[in-house]
């Protein structure tokens, strides 16, 4: 099963200075054959690092997280794609696990951060605003759409993997920072075999999200009822 590491940047060179050599070559026990980089445009010096590094670079037509998975999946031959963030949240030592639960019959593979087990960025503050916040528009995908198997606990999280097959079963639309949302949505519509794990999530070592809470979380609600209501 040929698999991608798919790295995600949208002008991320600070984060990646620090991250980019500690994610282990490409090799049997790292759980991938390759690594690429989706770039929504960065301007920061993102896609040097990347040429310096021989790093292969998928451009985008449009700006978005969502057109990023989309690329991905068009512009590359491999079975599977794992999807890291080289922001600081995502944890490198997990990256081994996706492909193993792949094997064990997962369609979709998300590391959670709401597991018992699990930490949120959010975990040390007192109102944690967005971890709320997700935690209802997960409860919401659950009821609303899953049809059989367990609970799941972190539907948002972008630490993911998905198989080719099952991507090609999803139809993804959405462009922006809902594709996972709307990716888990139609996964649990289409009955696929969602696996999670939990995972220890750290804070963002530099820069800024680009997701503020606000608009984010319209857009969030706007999704469900796309979903719910069948567009
Ligand atoms: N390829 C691509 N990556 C993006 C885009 N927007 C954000 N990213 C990356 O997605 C990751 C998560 O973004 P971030 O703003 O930290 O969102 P948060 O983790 O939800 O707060 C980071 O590595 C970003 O560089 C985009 O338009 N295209
Ligand atoms: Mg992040």
């Amino acid at each position: 099963m040929k698999t991608t590491l798919v790295l995600m940047t949208f002008n991320e060179i600070e984060c990646l200075n620090l991250i980019f050599d500690k994610i282990p070559k490409p090799s049997p026990e790292a759980g991938y054959d390759e690594i690429v980089a989706v770039d929504g445009g960065s301007t920061d010096g993102t896609v040097e690092f990347f040429q310096n590094k021989g790093v292969r670079i998928i451009g985008q037509s449009k700006k978005g997280r969502g057109d990023a998975f989309m690329q991905a999946f068009k512009n590359l031959d491999s079975d599977l794609l794992i999807f890291f963030s080289p922001d600081g949240n995502e944890a490198i030592e997990d990256l081994p696990k996706f492909k193993n639960i792949i094997k064990s019959g997962a369609d979709l593979v998300i590391a959670s951060r709401m597991m018992k087990e699990s930490r949120n960025e959010e975990d040390d503050q007192f109102f944690k605003w967005r971890k709320w916040a997700n935690n209802a528009f997960n409860i919401m995908a659950n009821l609303c759409f899953k049809k059989t198997g367990p609970f799941i606990y972190d539907s948002i999280n972008g630490y993911r993997a998905l198989t080719r097959q099952a991507f090609e079963r999803l139809n993804l639309t959405a462009p922006d920072y809902t594709i996972e949302y709307q990716m888990t949505i139609r996964a649990f519509k289409n009955k696929l075999n969602i696996v999670e794990f939990p995972t220890i999530e750290g804070n963002r070592l530099a820069g800024d999200t680009g997701a503020p809470s606000i608009p984010t979380g319209i857009r969030f609600i706007k999704r469900f009822l796309s979903e719910l209501f069948g567009k």
